[in-house]
């Protein structure tokens, strides 16, 4: 297992909804660490970049304006295995398959509304960090990383 970075997001519901705290406390007590947090209003340029990739879907317009409509949390979290263990804590798109105890099962109902994102593979995440943080991140190692990891 590698260590990685992920971007993840609270999206402008899980922010409205006063979840942060609650998100990145499930990230802190794995033991994953915080290394870029910022609160920011999306403008479309930037969210259409973000999700270029579903472009030709039919959902598009709706989700760059869900994304637009406002302030995002916008995270990095390092750690061991973050971007596959990230997207199993956020859990499945669609609230309705996702488990309780995910983040999205615990907190959400529709597709549309599930309040947060995650990078899907370490090249995604690389692409989002330097998107989303392009004045960098912040370069610190926790004093208990030795009681995290072996
Ligand atoms: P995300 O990128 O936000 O972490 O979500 P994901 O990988 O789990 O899912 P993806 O297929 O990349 O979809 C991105 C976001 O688009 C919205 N969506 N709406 N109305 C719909 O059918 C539909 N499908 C997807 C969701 O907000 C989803 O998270």
């Amino acid at each position: 297992m590698a260590t990685e970075q992920s971007y993840i997001m609270i999206k402008p519901d899980g922010v409205q909804r006063g979840l942060v705290g609650e998100i990145i406390k499930r990230f802190e007590q794995r033991g994953y660490t915080l290394k870029g947090l910022k609160l920011i209003n999306v403008d479309r340029a930037l969210a259409e970049k973000h999700y270029e990739d579903l472009s030709a879907r039919p959902f598009f317009g709706a989700l760059v304006e869900y994304i637009c409509s406002g302030p995002v949390c916008a995270m990095v979290w390092e750690g061991k295995n973050i971007v596959a263990a990230g997207r199993t804590m956020i859990g499945a798109t669609n609230p309705q398959a996702s488990a309780p105890g995910t983040i999205r099962g615990d907190y959400s109902i529709e597709v549309g509304r599930n309040i947060i994102h995650g990078s899907d593979s370490v090249e995604s995440a690389t692409r989002e960090i330097g998107l989303w943080f392009p004045e960098g991140i912040t370069s610190w190692t926790p004093v208990a990383k030795p009681w995290i990891y072996e």
